[in-house]
């Protein structure tokens, strides 16, 4: 975020394009790859996808998932191309934009998470264990980026307060802290220039937030396994933050009584603040919050006070205020 802020009008053509002229785009590409069969202009290049080469994933059964109908969004479910097509995933490039290749790069099994700090017993879990004592289930939520770029998508998982109660953090613990994978040969910017950055990625919510119902882990994205792009094989989704608390890739669940200083608190605090709660008239020191752009189109859109959540989150902010620092 620090390095270029795009803007609508600077998106590129991949993530505009129709989805069609995407897909011709990379049928093209396979078949570059497999030129002499595609020279000899006979045999179809569709047998085997040169971007796929991962084993059946374990964790298949459990989708598509029953889709939890409490949380209904008034706004279009955003194109899978267009949602997968820009991301934002700073350990595979410093900046939002298509990373499905790089990310290809991602081993998501075997994959473990460590669970510990203030719970009864430190624990480490394998993802599937995990998933077999989670209630699984899908729910459309909008995703707000704090650069301006939106989408509404059906995740499956399963809410953080079942995670808590499978921990069992002790009675003084305060806050949920959360960390991506830390690994030099599968994330690239982790080695390179900008292995300055305060990796691992690091995210954390009061516990408060993590056990209200709408804070949601997640494994799957438009009914699959989710694509490596979006953080398999565990990712947070906190809809009503600003995207960046929804770290990726998680290994680490930690409970402490000290509030964490998270990845871009670290490199930017008065602009990545730890609460990030979205609201579209605190504006960031560097642009209007005031609007969004959903992926897949280039109509903006106004931004809601807790992305539309206001109901069911502003309660956990009574009392604290009206500071600017709850929404940066
Ligand atoms: N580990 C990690 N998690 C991350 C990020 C990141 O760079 N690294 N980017 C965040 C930001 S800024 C956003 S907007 C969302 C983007 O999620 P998506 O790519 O699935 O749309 O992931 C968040 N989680
Ligand atoms: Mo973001």
């Amino acid at each position: 975020m620090l390095i270029k802020i795009p803007r609508g009008w600077e998106l590129p053509e991949s993530a505009a394009t129709p989805e069609s002229l995407f897909l011709n785009r990379r049928e093209l590409m396979k078949g570059l790859a497999a030129g002499p069969i595609l020279a000899a202009g006979s045999v179809p290049f569709l047998t085997d996808d040169v971007f796929a080469a991962d084993p059946p994933d374990p964790s298949a059964k459990y989708y598509p998932a029953k889709r939890n109908e409490t949380y209904k969004v008034d706004r279009a479910i955003t194109d899978e191309k267009a949602a997968g097509t820009w991301n934002n995933f700073y350990e595979f490039l410093p900046q939002a934009g298509e990373i499905t290749d790089r990310a290809a790069k991602l081993v998501v099994r075997p994959w473990e998470v460590a669970i510990g700090g203030m719970v009864e017993k430190p624990q480490k879990v394998a993802i599937d264990t995990l998933l077999a004592a989670m209630p699984i289930e899908e729910r459309v939520y909008r995703h707000r980026c704090v650069e301006t770029w939106s989408m509404t998508v059906p995740w499956t998982g399963f809410p953080v307060k079942a995670l808590v109660d499978y921990a069992k953090p002790l009675g003084s613990a305060k806050f949920v802290v959360m960390k991506t994978l830390m690994d030099k040969d599968m994330f690239p910017t982790q080695r390179s220039f900008f292995a300055g950055y305060p990796w691992p990625y690091t995210e954390g919510m009061t516990i408060e937030e993590a056990t209200n119902d709408l804070a949601f882990l997640v494994t799957g994205v438009y009914g699959k396994p989710a694509a490596k792009q979006h953080g398999a094989p565990l990712r947070l989704a906190l809809p009503w933050k600003y995207g960046f608390k929804s770290v990726k890739s998680i290994v680490e669940v930690t409970f402490t009584d000290q509030r964490p200083t998270t990845f871009w608190e670290t490199l930017q605090p008065r602009e990545y603040g730890f609460w990030a709660n979205v609201n579209p008239a605190v504006d960031h020191p560097r642009w209007s919050q005031a609007e969004e752009r959903p992926l897949g189109g280039s109509r903006k859109v106004p931004t809601l006070l807790y992305n539309g959540y206001a109901e069911q989150v502003a309660s956990l902010y009574a009392g604290m205020g009206n500071a600017r620092t709850l929404f940066m």
